[in-house]
Parts: C-alpha cells; structure tokens; sequence
C-alpha cells in the first residue's frame, strides 16, 4: 500500500533517505539504473514506472536522480528530465546513462520519437551531475531509420555511453541487435557508421560497458524473461567472448537491467527486479543494488538477487 502511494511522488526538492536493504527505493517505482561515479559520490539516474495497476505496459515520463557518499544515505534531487523536455519526442523515458566530460554531463536517454516510427536516442546536457539537463541537440541522435535492420519499433533503445582511455567516446544500444558508433568529442553527434556488436548470445537489450584491468566488459539483458549475461574483450571493437550469466531472473519482473560501477575499492552492481508489487512486478519495477565479485582472471561471479 505504501509503495503505491509512492508511485506517483515527484520530487522538487531534495529528500534524504536510508536504504536498508534491496529494494534500495521503497517510495517510488524505479526501473532501469545508470550509475554515475564522480568525485566523492554515486549519482543514481533511474526510470520512473508509474502504470495504473490495471495496465500491462511501461508508463513512464520523467527520470529521477538519486546521490549517495556511502551506498546507504541516499538523497533524491529535484526531477532532472523530463520526456517532456525533448520536444521532437512524444513520450516514454526509457532506459539512459550519464556521463561527464570536460565538466559537461551528458545523458543519453531512449524515447518514442515525435514523426518517426519508435524509439529513437535524445541527448541531454547539464553543467552538474542533478542537473536540471536540457535537449542537447533539439533532435535525435539516434533514429529507427539509421539502423537498417530495425524491424521493431523499439530497436534502438537502452543507450550505454563509454570513454575509453583514448579520449574516444562511444555509444552503444539496441534491443535484439546490439550496435555501436564512435561520437564525436562534443559528445552529441556519432562520428562515423553504425555499426553492429557480433558474438553476444541471445542478446536482448540493455547493454553496459566498463573497463577493469585492460579488459572491456559488456554486460546485457539476455533472452525474456531476462537476465544480465557479459563478454570480454581486449578491444571495444570485439572480439567478444561470451563469458555466463552474471544475474538470475529478475524475479517477477519481465525485465532486468544493468549498471557496473567501483566506488571508494568496491564494486557493485545495480539492477531493478520487481519486489515491491509482487502481482505487477514487470510494470512496476524498484532497484537493487548488490556487490560484484571478480575472479582472479577477470571474470565476474554470479551476483545472487536479493530483496533483504
Ligand atoms: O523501461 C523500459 C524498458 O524496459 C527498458 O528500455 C529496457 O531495458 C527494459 O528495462
């Protein structure tokens, strides 16, 4: 009863909480987690599912941001984007990822395009990490019609955002195709093709990049229900070598989703499952967040959902 209550609080000003134990967010639906490392903090960007409990379907309109110094006193900041805030779109504020560069945030967000057909990539820019961020490009970076092989309307959905050592950027998103392109140092423009990710098993969607040791990861949702399996690779350009599932079924959610993080010597990893309405757990979805555990040779050890 509370949790539904709290499924439609919208925030305008900060609101400090302690988390104990997964579900990290207890006063509102949450889907979808990017996680952010910058200075001293984790900023926590989250979707915001706020379907009427008769609908089997995503509805969501804005994203929140959480910050924390210590992955248990959370802080929820004012709504930093809205699907409202990209004026070509037309709603659904699916899946993104923040990150910093050159003291600029940029937020790469999936969304229903305005005139053409699905989902399409939004950019959006900030000069901290809560914003408030604004249409970067007032257009889409990504469309349906860029990847030739878009059969459904949400195939380019789920946008990972990933700065190698060299300074090169790169996007990466899709659902049942994974794709990627360089962008350009203004971070809002690809800088070449698109290309496709090959050598990812029963890739479904939610891709994830991060870099440990010299190795590249890509984490995805695999399969549907989904569960969030990885690769390997010595170069972000592949080959990829599929390397097992990191994380069950998300419980009674249809859907899971991904973000990898190290903060202050620990690394975690963050998820959303459906543990806060166990009969409409797919459309109502709150985040979790567990430790990650590598082995010796760089490989991840399964990360056990827990609701504790
Ligand atoms: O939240 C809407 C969609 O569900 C996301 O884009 C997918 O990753 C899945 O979590």
């Amino acid at each position: 009863a509370v949790a539904q209550k709290a499924n439609n609080v919208y925030r305008s000003s900060d609101t400090t909480f302690k988390s104990v134990g997964n579900p990290v967010i207890t006063h509102k639906y949450t889907a979808d987690p990017a996680a952010l490392v910058y200075k001293d903090k984790v900023y926590l960007y989250t979707g915001h599912d706020v379907a009427p409990k008769d609908q089997a379907r995503y509805v969501m309109h804005d994203w929140a941001v959480f910050s924390t110094s210590d992955m248990k006193t959370w802080t929820e900041h004012a709504v930093p984007l809205k699907a409202s805030d990209f004026a070509w779109a037309k709603g659904d504020a699916w899946a993104g990822q923040v990150i910093e560069r050159n003291g600029k945030f940029y937020w790469y967000v999936a969304i229903t395009h305005g005139s053409i057909h699905g989902k399409a990539i939004g950019v959006a820019v900030a000069d901290n990490p809560l914003g408030p961020f604004k249409d970067a490009r007032g257009s889409a970076i990504v469309t349906n019609d860029m990847t030739t092989e878009a059969k459904i309307s949400w195939d380019d959905i789920d946008p990972t955002v990933f700065i190698d050592d060299d300074g090169q950027a790169y996007l990466m998103w899709g659902n049942t195709t994974c794709h990627y392109a360089k962008l350009k140092a203004n971070m809002t423009e690809l800088n070449g093709p698109i290309l496709k990710v090959e050598g990812l098993p029963k890739f479904t969607e939610a891709p994830w990049l991060h870099k440990r040791k010299g190795w590249y990861y890509l984490s995805y949702a695999t399969e549907f229900p989904e569960k969030i399996a990885y690769a390997m690779s010595k170069s972000i350009k592949g080959p990829w070598q599929y390397k097992g599932i990191i994380n069950e079924i998300a419980g009674n959610s249809n859907t899971n989703h991904q973000a990898i993080i190290t903060f202050k010597g620990k690394d975690y990893f963050i998820y959303h499952n459906g543990a806060l309405t166990p009969d409409h757990g797919s459309f109502h979805r709150s985040v979790c967040i567990d430790n990650l555990y590598y082995n010796a040779d760089g490989t991840i050890k399964r990360v056990v959902m827990t609701t504790e």
